[in-house]
């Protein structure tokens, strides 16, 4: 028994400590270090080159690192009819929400501003302004926590998904024909839908023009959600008042890119979130039983959809 593991984002060693701490037994190659192609039945992966699961032939899971699962499908190589799971786990759901709620207060309480107060031995208070309306686009497993958590903090929330939804206390629309609805009444938008053919490209010129005037974005899901230039120009005229983002098109964002300057955008390095070893190698470990055992898998998911 076999494990590949191909590391990327995540750090190897904690999960191959992880692993064997549940079965000391279990034998384990961490790509490139692959002694023995054809003794591949798992592959537990993060943005692996193109092509590369081709060559185990006897692979029966393809077992992503994080909840996100594009950087498979962005694999034009992949062996067919081989399943994909993914992280569904609460620790990853918890850190999301908190990453979440701070850059909301951040943006509601000009917390920024009283830093640069500060630095100036400013003291400026300011009146409160009303409560923005919170819209989140995907009402997922991490969409749908921050939703609730927000709500319970006292903010209005809705959110957008493909089948309609219903949770107490949020406002639900779902499909393009309820979009626009979604957009109109929106003050700070989050982006927490997964990357695929439908949303590539939905933070555009024209979902901004369909905000509130000054509307904040906050994009945690994927940098292939936003156009940059597109963000860039309402920024420029006004039709956003600023964002958050904590994913690019391009990761690392290259130390040239506007971004990094522009005095309205708060940057993160895609660290809204990260898998904890400590509790989603429980998850990993039974899937890889299961798809041993020829078991239905866990979180497993649905190709035609790409999510
Ligand atoms: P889920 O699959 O649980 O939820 C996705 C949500 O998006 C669902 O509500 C789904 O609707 C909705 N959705 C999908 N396609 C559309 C569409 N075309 N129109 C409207 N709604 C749509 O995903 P998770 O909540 O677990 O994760 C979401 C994403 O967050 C991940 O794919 C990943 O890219 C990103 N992420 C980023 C992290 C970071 O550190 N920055 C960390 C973890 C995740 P429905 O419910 O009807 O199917
Ligand atoms: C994920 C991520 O998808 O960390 O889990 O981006």
């Amino acid at each position: 028994m076999t494990m590949l593991r191909i590391p990327g984002k995540f750090d190897p060693n904690y999960w191959v400590s992880a692993l064997h701490r549940l079965d000391p037994g279990l034998k384990i190659d961490v790509w490139p270090d692959v002694k023995d192609n054809h003794a591949i039945q798992f592959a537990t992966v993060w943005s692996y080159p193109s092509g590369e699961l081709l060559k185990y032939p006897n692979l029966k899971c393809i077992s992503s690192l994080g909840a996100g699962v594009d950087h498979i499908f962005n694999d034009s190589a992949r062996p067919p009819g081989v399943p994909i799971v993914r992280i569904v786990d609460k620790n990853l759901v918890r850190d999301m929400s908190q990453y979440i709620i701070w850059a909301v207060l951040n943006h509601t309480r000009a917390l920024d501003e009283y830093r640069r107060s500060q630095a100036r031995s400013l003291w400026t208070p300011r009146a409160l302004k009303s409560l923005p309306q919170i819209g989140i686009m995907g009402l997922g497993q991490l969409g749908a926590d921050a939703a609730i958590k927000l709500h319970n903090l006292g903010f209005s929330v809705s959110g957008w998904s493909n089948t309609p939804k219903n949770i107490p206390g949020i406002t639900c629309f779902a499909g393009d024909k309820q979009q626009n609805a979604f957009l109109n009444q929106t003050d700070v938008l989050i982006c927490l839908l997964p990357l695929t053919s439908q949303t590539r490209h939905i933070l555009n010129r024209k979902t901004f023009s369909q905000l509130k005037k000054g509307a904040y974005l906050i994009n945690v899901a994927r940098g292939g959600h936003l156009l940059e230039e597109d963000l860039l120009a309402a920024l420029d005229n006004h039709t956003l008042s600023g964002a958050c983002l904590d994913v690019f098109n391009t990761e690392p964002l290259p130390s040239t890119h506007p971004f990094w300057q522009h005095p309205a955008i708060k940057i993160t390095p895609h660290i809204s979130s990260v898998t904890d070893p400590t509790s989603a190698v429980n998850q990993i470990f039974e899937n890889y039983r299961r798809a041993l055992a020829g078991e239905p898998l866990l979180n497993r998911v649905d190709v035609e959809r790409g999510y």
